[in-house]
């Protein structure tokens, strides 16, 4: 059984993970709108990655007996300057990401919750891929300073990500 501050705390990050999804979605259309179709289809994919971060915690709670109450997903931000800016605020966000996850375990350390700490080192090992892969990107965009026939080519390769839900691997 969860705490009742564990639930809260898990509920919450469900809303964030939502919210993180309708951010990328958002970006996607943004891309779109751009013509860099490849970087749209990266977001799109990075769409659904986010709502298999949310479904994962979703199951969590259930599991564990707790209640699972959505809340309304904030506004998210519809417009960017450019595809460097894109790729910024996306780092931005995952190393926010990453210190809710962080603070997620603290509390899970608090409350001796010793299955929440396990099952949340899977997301602090995920939010390690997701920082280190926007990093190698936006390095790539900067390098061909967002423009060009590198951007042509970085677009392209973009095109290719498929969605591979990863948490269904251990
Ligand atoms: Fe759910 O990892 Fe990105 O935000």
């Amino acid at each position: 059984m969860l705490t009742k501050r564990m639930e809260i705390e898990l509920n919450k990050q469900i809303n964030a993970e939502y919210w993180s999804a309708y951010f990328y979605l958002s970006m996607s259309a943004y891309l779109e709108e751009k013509g860099l179709a490849g970087a749209a289809n990266w977001m799109r994919i990075q769409y659904q990655e986010e709502i298999s971060h949310a479904l994962k915690f979703f199951d969590y709670v259930v599991e564990r007996g707790g209640k699972v109450r959505l809340q309304p997903i904030d506004e998210v931000p519809h417009s960017w300057n450019g595809i460097i800016d894109i790729f910024e605020e996306t780092l931005k966000h995952e190393q926010k990401v990453t210190s809710l996850i962080n603070s997620l375990m603290d509390i899970a350390i608090e409350e001796r919750d010793h299955a929440a700490k396990s099952f949340l080192q899977w997301y602090v090992d995920e939010q390690v891929e997701e920082e280190s892969g926007v990093q190698t990107l936006l390095d790539q965009l900067n390098m061909v300073e967002g423009k060009g026939n590198g951007l042509f080519l970085i677009d392209k390769d973009l095109g290719q990500r498929v969605f591979v839900d990863a948490t269904k691997k251990d």
